[in-house]
């Protein structure tokens, strides 16, 4: 990251970066120069989304537990500068990492599984979820290895009706 992120942050118009340093100072409620995670769920728009604790493990990724994450104001602009002005697959790594809950490089069923599940809920039993899960692996483990690389999530993100229910709204 390092130069390449500064020079994106520098790209970013300063208007924005003052609404953003606005933002952070009105979502920071008790003011000590970070946000933590209840500070994050005050928003209502993030509280309700399904991925909530996988997004803002991308603040801050040095933190193994989202309820312990602490991000400062520039962690706050670095991760927002690279879902909005990231290019297609940067934005793809940042899904795929929010996917990849255990961060081993690859999304297995179980992990798909925990996906799908925060997005359709209990309208359909877990058993027809599973099968959706082995089905969707299936067609986009090209590897035949039982998971889903970067590459073959790549892939399946193209399928537009995937990608149009898994978007992030921050
Ligand atoms: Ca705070
Ligand atoms: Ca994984
Ligand atoms: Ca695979």
């Amino acid at each position: 990251m390092g130069n390449k992120q500064e020079e994106k942050i520098r790209n970013f118009p300063p208007k924005k970066i003052k609404k953003l340093a606005k933002r952070f100072k009105r979502l920071d409620r008790d003011k000590n120069n970070v946000l933590t995670i209840d500070e994050f769920f005050a928003i209502p728009e993030f509280n309700e989304n399904p991925l909530k604790y996988q997004i803002l493990k991308l603040f801050d990724p040095d933190s193994e537990d989202p309820d312990l994450i602490q991000v400062d104001f520039t962690k706050f602009i670095q991760t927002i500068t690279t879902m909005v002005l990231g290019t297609e697959e940067e934005k793809l790594h940042f899904l795929f990492r929010i996917l990849d809950l255990d961060g081993d490089g690859f999304i297995d069923q179980n992990e798909l599984f925990e996906l799908l599940y925060s997005i359709i809920g209990d309208q359909v039993s877990s058993e027809v979820l599973h099968e959706i899960c082995q089905n969707m692996i299936k067609e986009f483990d090209l590897a035949r290895n039982d998971v889903i690389s970067f590459e073959e999530f790549q892939i399946l993100m193209k399928n537009e009706k995937i990608s149009k229910q898994i978007q992030i709204h921050v």
